[in-house]
């Protein structure tokens, strides 16, 4: 069995966006600026929009971050999302999700403007996406993508069961598994809340992505021998012995499925890291204007 490695991986990433962005100096480029919009005060969002301002400064992108109490109207927070579409020194932008109740998520994605969409969730990225036409994809799909590449996990042909139909992770996940593309070409099944003998279902997956967001729900008994295995979950559960109270746990059964796997992702340290690394490559490739112009 084969760890697959988000930390190194991540790092190895940030080392080669580092050289581009030295580059793109050298050349009187405009160095990369990646802005972030967090609402409210959720602590999972407060640190996934840190390590992606680190990430940044280490890379040396510029960055800001616009932090809004959870009170914000809809309306003042669309201001924001308009300014930011104006504004020439913002090369591509996220709002972190989830944003409060009273403000449709749908409505915000609408007005982010899709050529500074480095979270590729707004539907002319999705659908560019889909047609496997030039788009930002979205980060945690790109960044799984990106972990069977840089494993050469081959993929063509092989069965692909994606548990989860999220517009962020599962359905975009399984458009890009059945694409014409390298380390694609699966044959892809979507696992979700009506789906008939779904433990069935998954134990024939040679690649198996689980982005259901329930901590252990894949046990051992339902991973095929030899599975290639990636945990997209990252649930806090209580844990009195640690320090913050929480540990972090994927929706894999880790300790008994790597048992079984070929390779395995763990949580932490597995695609959350990724997650991170594709918005800095989408960023860099805003500033470089790579997919729109
Ligand atoms: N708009 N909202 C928008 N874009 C995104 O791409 C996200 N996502 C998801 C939640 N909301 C979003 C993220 O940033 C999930 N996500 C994310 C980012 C980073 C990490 C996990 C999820 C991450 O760094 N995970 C670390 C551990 C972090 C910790 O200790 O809490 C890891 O090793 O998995």
């Amino acid at each position: 069995m084969e760890v697959i490695d988000g930390k190194f991986l991540s790092a190895q990433l940030k080392k080669e966006i580092e050289k581009e962005v030295d580059d793109l100096k050298e050349k009187g480029g405009k160095v990369p600026h990646l802005a972030a919009v967090l609402v409210g005060d959720n602590p999972a969002s407060q640190s996934y929009v840190r390590s992606k301002v680190k990430f940044c400064d280490e890379v040396g992108f510029e960055s800001t971050l616009i932090k809004k109490d959870e009170s914000i109207s809809q309306e003042e927070l669309l201001d924001i999302v308009r300014d930011l579409n104006e504004d020439p020194y913002i090369d591509g932008y996220i709002v972190q999700l989830p944003l409060p109740r009273h403000i449709d998520p749908e409505v915000v994605n609408l007005t982010i403007d899709p050529k500074k969409d480095v979270d590729g969730f707004h539907p002319m990225n999705f659908g560019r996406m889909a047609l496997g036409l030039p788009a930002y994809l979205p980060a945690t799909p790109q960044g799984i993508l990106m972990m069977l590449e840089r494993y050469d996990i081959e993929t063509s042909g092989k069965k692909c069961v994606v548990v989860g139909r999220s517009n962020i992770v599962g359905m975009p996940m399984a458009i890009l598994m059945s694409q014409k593309r390298a380390f694609g070409n699966t044959t892809v099944t979507v696992v979700h809340s009506r789906t008939k003998n779904a433990e069935e279902e998954i134990r024939q997956a040679d690649i198996l992505i689980a982005a259901i967001g329930r901590a252990n729900y894949i046990t051992a008994d339902m991973v095929k021998e030899g599975a290639v295995v990636i945990d997209v979950g990252i649930n806090r559960v209580e844990d009195p012995t640690r320090k913050r109270g929480y540990r972090l746990v994927g929706d894999v059964d880790y300790a008994n499925v790597s048992q079984k796997a070929s390779h395995i992702t763990p949580v932490p340290g597995g695609v959350g890291l990724m997650t991170v690394a594709a918005l800095m490559m989408n960023t860099l490739k805003a500033a470089k204007k790579e997919i729109y112009n």
